[in-house]
């Protein structure tokens, strides 16, 4: 009974933390110096990877950005573009993997251990 209530309640929150999210990021992007280091302009991505999924599917991130999944099941995945432009290895259950978005273009990428496990980083 209570519990489309809650999710509704989580969805409108996600939306808010979203909003807020594009906020700062417009915000930090024009309240930056002109002068500013590639580094200093560089953000950083989350993907999960939970339920054999990649959580966002989608991902769009600037060239110099840096994309870290993070595999939040109990099975190994790698995250592997079928270009090879990236490829993590295997990462372990409750590891990392860091990629720093290095040519722009839409990268396919899957889990090879799990083929069916697809996702899309945009680069711009
Ligand atoms: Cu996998």
């Amino acid at each position: 009974m209570t519990r489309p209530a809650l999710s509704a309640a989580w969805r409108r929150a996600g939306a808010a933390a979203a909003a807020l999210c594009a906020g700062l990021a417009l915000a930090g992007a024009s309240a930056r110096p002109a002068d500013d280091t590639p580094d200093a302009k560089a953000a950083e991505h989350i993907v999960a990877i939970e339920g054999m999924r990649f959580v966002p599917a989608t991902l769009t991130a600037r060239r110099g950005d840096r994309v870290t999944w993070i595999n939040r099941d109990l099975v190994p995945h790698t995250a592997t573009a079928l270009s090879r432009t990236f490829d993590s290895g295997a990462i372990a259950a409750g590891a990392s993997w860091t990629y720093t978005v290095g040519e722009a273009g839409s990268i396919a990428y899957t889990c090879l251990f799990h083929p069916a496990m697809q996702g899309t980083l945009v680069a711009q």
